[in-house]
């Protein structure tokens, strides 16, 4: 024990304990405070002398209650969890702004679309749906995009997902459904899956899902980063006009990176390798510079469209094919900070759909309506006051007044006399009619009713619009994505009631899907309450690999090198991928660096063994022959090139590196995806190549 209290003492080591714990420990340590580093202190601010140790009545105990410091921190940290989201648990967020490039004064008196060129400052948080907190990323699953706008009048929040309809129609099913994907409360599992008996009993049960299981079978529930998806508002809203006239508006996000997703077996196997696949590419682009991208585009239209078009507007489960309304950009967001620390704001941000500033306004879409209720609710549970809107990340950052006073964790309360308005003491604030939020002046008249209306009866119209609209490669994903989900259904009934509902989407699928699960005859079809539409033109906008990239900007290839690599083709990569604004990441045998063919070092990025080809858009073997050889014995290199072959990536290669070719049964000549990299000039072509991103002509000869 010690007793010495001076200040010199305080500086050395208290006790034989403090000397082992920093016995050989290079750096710069400050083991104690002093001009440098302050002195920690307790949360009343009272200075700690030793953070190691509790007070003990002698080095060996007992140990004394008396210890105020230990029982702080420990009551602390007992206390530091609040409730995760129900649903969108995990999720990562980031900061940026918005900027207006289309004056919509026209449609609205919202003030953040008057001024061409201002800048509005925006949090964004995405999410998948059904996973805990800690579950991986890669869960096929529907991504939330979040969007929380500090605009001069309020903040708007836009909380959207990356798909534009819903599974249901009426908020009220919301419990259902996600009682019905997480995990089975019996068991406990499974974890950040929909593959599962009921999920899959839920959604054979309602009709009005079908459309959205298109999309969620779809790889659009796998991408292959947040910067690569598009996100949407899914319901119509309202836009109101200085003169009190509402236009009907839907929201997209489309990413200025192109749309592009992963396969299957390539996310499974992400999520084992790095399962915080997603949040480190946000993490990663921010910080190198490389910030994310959305465009604003409006879908706007009138009464008389609304009447004319095929389905009714307020139907969550549908969509207004871009080709029929045409989406006007009218803004770009782009993502330039990450949060200073991942509870304050990522965790604590709460989104609310009611949100909104003055001129935009909601529509009777029932689900959106529930929803305005839910977020609020939902918000004084998880952080647990009325007051979470004085959590700097939910406060707007335009000026606000109000009365509201007291309540757990009051950072604010009203200055003055007056806590209440009109007064006779001359202190604000007052209502403004002519700023203040109206609501549009909608005539609504009828009966009370628990009715859905006929109007949303087509349940597989438009699903199947969605698949027709696919290429066919994304056609066998879906399949693929259907038979994989019901292979995890144990009960057959199941299975059967799934199929009935896919033949009424289209034939072929509802026959592929029953013959992969080994189905011995095809069930009846399902009851549709309305003849399904076989009249729906093909929407090309609905497929991702039509909407790709005209470039592999922000995309990374995986370059396997060796000692004995060729200097000039490594560095001839390097320099083609830099112009295309793409990254580089080396891969070595070991993560300390290989030497080249001049004897020059190079620090690699990863070891084979723990960054396998899924962590890559494309990869390049740059390696000499012995290297090449010897690799061969190596389990894990064998993978990284016959992966990178299996999920369709483009593989770049030295002449050198053929023996690890052959030794994942690849021959050089295969397709157009493999690509020599001898002369130094085929560098170049070979990230060119890439723009592609995927050799899909190779997927039936790899038969995942
Ligand atoms: Fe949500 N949803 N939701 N939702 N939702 C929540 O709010 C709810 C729906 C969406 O990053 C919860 O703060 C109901 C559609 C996102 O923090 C909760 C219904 C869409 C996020 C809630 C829906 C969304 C949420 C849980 C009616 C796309 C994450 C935590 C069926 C347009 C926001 C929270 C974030 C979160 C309720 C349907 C998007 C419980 C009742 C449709 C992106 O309030």
């Amino acid at each position: 024990m010690t007793a010495s209290k001076s200040p010199s003492a305080a500086r050395k080591p208290h006790s034989i304990h403090d000397q082992n714990l920093v016995a050989g420990q290079g750096g710069d340590l400050h083991l104690f405070a002093d001009g440098d580093m302050p002195a920690l202190t307790t949360a009343q601010g009272g200075p700690v002398s030793d953070d190691l140790n509790t007070l003990k009545v002698g080095s060996r105990g007992p140990a004394l209650i008396e210890d105020f410091h230990f029982r702080e921190k420990i009551f602390h940290f007992d206390h530091e969890r609040i409730p995760e989201r129900v649903v969108h648990a995990r999720g990562y967020g980031a900061h940026g702004y918005f900027e207006t490039t289309k004056s919509l004064s026209e449609y609205t008196r919202a003030d953040i679309f008057q001024r061409v060129g201002e800048k509005t400052p925006v949090f964004v948080r995405f999410s998948t749906v059904a996973g805990s907190k800690g579950s991986f990323d890669l869960a096929r699953d529907v991504r939330g995009f979040a969007v929380k706008i500090y605009t001069k009048e309020g903040n708007w929040d836009l909380v959207g997902n990356n798909m534009p309809v819903f599974f249901i129609q009426d908020a009220i099913r919301f419990p259902d459904m996600v009682h019905a994907v997480k995990e089975e409360p019996d068991r406990a599992f499974p974890q950040a899956q929909s593959a599962h008996d009921n999920f899959w009993d839920f959604i054979s049960l309602t009709p009005e899902s079908m459309h959205m299981i298109m999309w969620v079978m779809s790889d659009r529930a796998i991408p292959r980063s947040f910067r690569f998806m598009e996100g949407f508002g899914v319901h119509t809203f309202r836009f109101v006009s200085a003169n009190d006239e509402s236009t009907f508006v839907k929201f997209i996000w489309k990413p200025k990176l192109g749309l592009q997703s992963v396969v299957w077996n390539e996310a499974v196997k992400i999520n084992g390798a790095d399962p915080d696949f997603h949040r480190r590419d946000l993490w990663t682009a921010i910080q190198a510079g490389d910030f994310p991208e959305w465009e604003l585009c409006v879908q706007l239209f009138d009464q008389n469209f609304a009447n004319s078009f095929d389905f009714d507007v307020l139907d969550p489960t549908k969509l207004i094919p871009e080709e029929i309304l045409e989406p006007i950009p009218v803004g770009r967001l782009v993502l330039d900070r990450m949060p200073d620390n991942f509870f304050a704001e990522t965790e604590q941000v709460a989104f609310m759909t009611q949100n909104v500033p003055p001129g935009i306004d909601f529509s009777n879409d029932p689900q959106l309506q529930g929803r305005n209720f839910s977020y609020l609710d939902t918000q004084l549970k998880r952080l647990g006051s009325p007051n979470f809107t004085h959590i700097p990340i939910n406060a707007p950052k335009c000026p606000f007044h109000h009365f509201q006073q007291d309540g757990h964790m009051a950072m604010r309360n009203p200055v003055g006399r007056a806590n209440y308005q009109p007064n006779s003491w001359g202190e604000g604030p007052r209502p403004d009619p002519g700023r203040g939020f109206r609501s549009f002046a909608a005539e609504e008249n009828g009966q009370k009713v628990l009715l859905r209306p006929e109007s949303f009866a087509d349940h597989y119209s438009q699903a199947r619009q969605f698949y027709l609209s696919q290429t066919g490669t994304e056609q066998k994903h879906i399949a693929m994505a259907l038979t994989f989900e019901l292979s995890k259904v144990e009960a057959p009934v199941i299975r059967e009631r799934m199929v009935s509902h896919l033949m009424n989407i289209d034939a072929n699928l509802a026959a592929t899907v029953a013959d992969k699960l080994g189905m011995r005859k095809m069930p009846k079809a399902a009851d549709a309450a309305v003849p399904v539409r076989d009249d729906l033109a093909p929407s090309p906008a609905l497929s991702i690999i039509e909407n790709g990239p005209a470039s592999f900007k922000g995309r990374k290839i995986g370059v396997l090198a060796a000692n004995g690599t060729d200097e000039k083709a490594l560095y001839a990569i390097r320099q083609a991928a830099e112009q295309e604004g793409a990254m580089v990441e080396l891969v070595a045998p070991m993560v300390g660096g290989i030497e080249t063919s001049d004897g020059q070092w190079n620090e690699a990025d990863h070891m084979v063994d723990g960054s396998p080809s899924v962590l890559f858009d494309a990869v390049a073997l740059v390696l000499s022959e012995d290297a090449a050889n010897r690799l061969t014995g190596e389990a894990t290199a064998r993978d990284f090139v016959a992966d990178a072959f299996a999920h369709c990536k483009f593989i770049g290669f030295t002449a050198g590196a053929t023996p690890l070719l052959a030794k994942a049964g690849i021959e050089p000549d295969m397709d157009e995806g493999l690509i020599p990299l001898d002369d130094a000039k085929a560098a170049p072509d070979f990230v060119a190549s890439c723009r592609k991103l995927r050799v899909w002509a190779r997927e039936d000869a790899v038969k995942l």
